[in-house]
């Protein structure tokens, strides 16, 4: 969740899942506890009468509600959801009366049938992300069909009047919410109107014998309304009426068993770090594998800069590759450059002063506006473990402080991530920055983040694009000529 990146950093959280997951997990269940005590108060403040909450995504329900979400979801495998999320989230729903689930883009998609396990758990909204169609698009259907199959209700975002029947025609009604965006009156009674055609249908009567139910109709029915009309009846007959609130008390906490619990570095039965090549330990993550890794290389004869060029660059090529086929995640990711920065700390003093030590010099930074720090860092990461000197000034960083840093470290590149459609824009801020101060021939600018795209880069004025860590590296090469 939101909460556990703000309060521990969310690299911090990742490589946790790695480096100490049962702290992790004991943490999750510090903050859930915490979460239960402030919602029972908060609603006691907020709730009108007997039962009433409202939550972020306008949504009313006559009791207990929240919306739930995981940011870190998009980073992590399904394994590490179904450890360090799902049972965090299925505690909420537990808990919590009606729950709806913020499912954040379509990295977040492969963890669906972990959350339609959470029998609880009552819809779920669909944020298609930057690049996607939004809610309405036909793309979704399936997606939609998937989540009301598996006894949820839907949430679609950003519905357009034009989509508006189609979506109904294809997915019914039945557990459909709609969050649509008006500009005027009319349109607003538009939407209702086509709403209202989907409503139950007045003089329909049904007659039904064990096997057989006959409905009586004034018009033809469509498919999805004979469907509608059938699961009505079939809900009558068996006195389900509408789903009821989930008892808070009537529930306890449950988790689930058998998930094995990852080791921090890979040992050998001694509990001595096993011997691995430095290429192994750093795909494997393993700092203390890959500094004993390269001592040994060391000691063996091996030159600094052949270890470099021959194992360290290619384990940090390999793991982005993984990552960009969906086969290593975030967490992987982050480990391998640590692995990586840590035996490349004892090459350091070989190297210094040999201008032949790096690829290029860089400076990178999240612009002015933009907290999102994950896919710089990865970026920064990528660049180091593939030979370039990366100088990172951070998030939120103003034109001004671009400049001095590239007056400062005379870069070969200046990179800048940002991942809001309102912050790419201070890309090109920043390029004019630089043009007012006289430096932007001294230096290649590259770009990237989720909105940013090869057209933008082209139309602000950058040398480079990439939409991933693994292609910066070869975008930053081609830009210093190493390509
Ligand atoms: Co925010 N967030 N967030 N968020 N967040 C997004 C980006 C969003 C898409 C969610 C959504 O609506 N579906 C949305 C942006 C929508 C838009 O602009 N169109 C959004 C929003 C709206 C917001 C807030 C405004 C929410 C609010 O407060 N109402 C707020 C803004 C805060 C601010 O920045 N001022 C906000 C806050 C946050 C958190 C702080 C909670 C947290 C950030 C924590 C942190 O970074 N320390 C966060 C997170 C985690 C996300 C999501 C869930 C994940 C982003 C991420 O780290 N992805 C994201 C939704 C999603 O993606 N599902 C979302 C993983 C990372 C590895 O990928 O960063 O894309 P990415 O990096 C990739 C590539 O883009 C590329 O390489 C990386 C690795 O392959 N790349 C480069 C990146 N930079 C590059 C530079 C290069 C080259 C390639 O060259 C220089």
């Amino acid at each position: 969740r939101s909460s556990d990146l703000a309060i521990k950093g969310t690299d911090k959280v990742l490589l946790d899942t790695v480096i100490q997951p049962d702290v992790l997990e004991h943490q999750m269940q510090q903050i859930n506890d915490i979460y239960f005590r402030v919602y029972d108060e908060l609603y006691d403040i907020v709730r009108e009468g007997d039962e009433m909450a409202f939550c972020y995504f306008s949504s009313w329900a006559p009791g207990r509600m929240s919306k739930l979400q995981s940011d870190i979801s998009t980073m992590i495998s399904e394994a590490d959801y179904r450890r360090f999320v799902q049972p965090f989230i299925r505690e909420q729903c537990q808990k919590i009366d009606y729950t709806l689930y913020h499912l954040d883009g379509v990295g977040a998609m492969r963890h669906l049938p972990a959350l339609l396990e959470i029998e609880e758990l009552n819809a779920i909204q669909w944020t298609p992300g930057v690049g996607e169609p939004q809610g309405g698009s036909p793309k979704w259907y399936d997606l939609y069909r998937r989540i009301l199959n598996g006894g949820k209700s839907i949430m679609a975002c950003w519905v357009t009047i034009d989509e508006l029947r189609p979506l109904l025609d294809n997915i019914g009604t039945d557990g459909v919410h709609l969050e649509m965006d008006f500009h005027n009156e009319a349109e607003v009674e538009e939407a209702m109107k086509i709403v209202d055609e989907y409503r139950e249908r007045p003089g329909i009567a049904h007659e039904y014998t064990d096997d057989v139910i006959r409905i009586d109709t004034p018009t033809p029915l469509r498919p999805f309304e004979a469907n509608l009309e059938i699961n009505r009846i079939i809900s009558k007959i068996e006195g389900d009426e509408e789903r009821r609130p989930i008892s808070s008390q009537r529930l306890k906490t449950s988790r689930i068993p058998g998930v094995p619990v990852k080791p921090s570095v890979i040992q050998a039965k001694d509990d001595t770090p096993v011997a691995m090549s430095v290429f192994d330990a750093i795909v494997a993550g393993n700092g203390d594998a890959a500094t004993a890794a390269t001592r040994k290389a060391l000691d063996d004869g091996h030159k600094p800069q052949d270890i470099i060029n021959g194992q360290m660059i290619s384990a940090m090529s390999e793991v982005g590759q993984r990552f960009q086929d969906g086969k290593a995640y975030v967490p992987q990711l982050l480990m391998a450059g640590r692995a990586m920065k840590s035996a490349l700390e004892l090459l350091k003093p070989m190297l210094s002063g040999t201008k032949s030590a790096t690829v290029g010099k860089v400076v990178i930074g999240t612009v002015k506006g933009d907290l999102h720090d994950i896919g710089k860092n990865l970026v920064a990461s990528m660049l180091e473990g593939c030979g370039f000197e990366v100088i990172n000034i951070g998030i939120d960083v103003p034109a001004s402080d671009f400049v001095d840093a590239i007056r400062e470290n005379e870069p070969d590149i200046l990179c800048m991530s940002a991942l809001l459609t309102t912050t790419m824009t201070y890309m090109k801020d920043v390029i004019s920055a630089l043009e007012e101060e006289g430096i932007r021939d001294k230096v290649k600018v590259m770009v990237g983040g989720a909105p940013v795209s090869q057209h933008f880069a082209e139309e602000i004025g950058a040398d480079g694009y990439s939409d991933n860590a693994n292609s910066a590296v070869k975008v930053a090469r081609k830009l210093v000529g190493a390509e």
